[in-house]
């Protein structure tokens, strides 16, 4: 059986957002046939899209996963609503849990429903960073390895939440 190397983007602004990033952190690693490998800090950021709205926390998550990748995405929706996401009203609005499959294996794949890699990766501190640290030598296929694309990218309005911040669940 193989294993599908699948990259998670996570991010919330509402509703606790930290709290909310570690919830889905726990919910993934209980995806059926699939394994959560490594997990990312979890990271501060300004929104990108509309300015009129909390920050964001991110974070990403290396897994391993015998689904194929319909499956495996339609797990990730399941997830986002079992977690209480609702419908964003505002495109690059506010949510309360929101994962983005950002590769599956070398895939690539261009649907109304889905793209990949993610179109967003190479634009956005708040992937690429939190990618850094889980995996530094991947090849984002079409764009180059994770550690030079993170070397390039922008590092305003991006933050490390600190260890306690990570830690502090009850
Ligand atoms: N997600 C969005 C819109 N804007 N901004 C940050 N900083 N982080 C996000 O995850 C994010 C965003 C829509 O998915
Ligand atoms: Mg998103
Ligand atoms: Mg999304």
């Amino acid at each position: 059986m193989l294993w599908h190397p699948a990259y998670v983007g996570i991010g919330s602004n509402l509703d606790e957002p930290a709290g909310q990033v570690r919830r889905a952190l726990a919910a993934l690693a209980d995806v059926p046939q699939t394994r959560l490998v490594r997990q990312s800090s979890l990271y501060g950021s300004r929104p990108l899209g509309p300015a009129a709205q909390p920050d964001f926390v991110n974070a990403v998550a290396a897994m391993l996963s015998q689904l194929e990748v319909d499956a495996f995405f339609s797990s990730l929706r399941a997830l986002e609503s079992a977690l209480g996401r609702e419908p964003p009203r505002v495109r690059w609005g506010p949510r309360r849990i929101d994962l983005d499959l950002l590769l599956f294996g070398e895939q690539r794949l261009d649907r109304p429903e889905l793209t990949l890699p993610h179109p967003g990766i190479v634009q956005r501190n708040f992937v690429l960073y939190p990618l850094l640290e889980v995996a530094p030598g991947l090849n984002v296929p079409g764009c180059g390895r994770v550690a030079e694309l993170a070397a390039r990218a922008d590092p305003a309005g991006i933050w490390r939440l600190d260890d306690r911040s990570i830690t502090h669940d009850a």
